[in-house]
C-alpha cells in the first residue's frame, strides 16, 4: 500500500494522522507550508482547493 497524506501540523489533517496511527497504517507524510507552497500549481493539481489534508492512494 502506498498512501502519502499532505497535511500541516497546525491542520485538521492531524485527525487524519489520528486515525492512521489507530488503525496502523504505513503512510509517507508531507508537510506542506500555508501559503505560497499550499497555492502552487503543482499542489493545485493534487487539491484544487489548495487546502490540507490530501491523502493519494495510488492514483487517487
Ligand atoms: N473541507 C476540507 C477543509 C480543509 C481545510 O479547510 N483545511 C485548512 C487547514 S485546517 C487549509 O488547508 N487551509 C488553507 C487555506 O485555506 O489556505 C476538509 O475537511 O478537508
Amino acid at each position: 500500500m502506498a498512501l502519502t497524506l499532505y497535511t500541516n501540523k497546525q491542520s485538521r489533517g492531524v485527525v487524519v494522522d489520528w486515525l492512521i496511527l489507530d488503525l496502523g497504517i504505513e503512510v509517507e507524510r508531507i508537510e506542506v507550508a500555508y501559503g505560497e507552497e499550499m497555492k502552487s500549481a503543482e499542489f493545485l493539481k493534487l487539491n484544487p482547493f489548495g487546502k490540507v489534508p490530501v491523502l493519494v492512494d495510488g492514483d487517487l
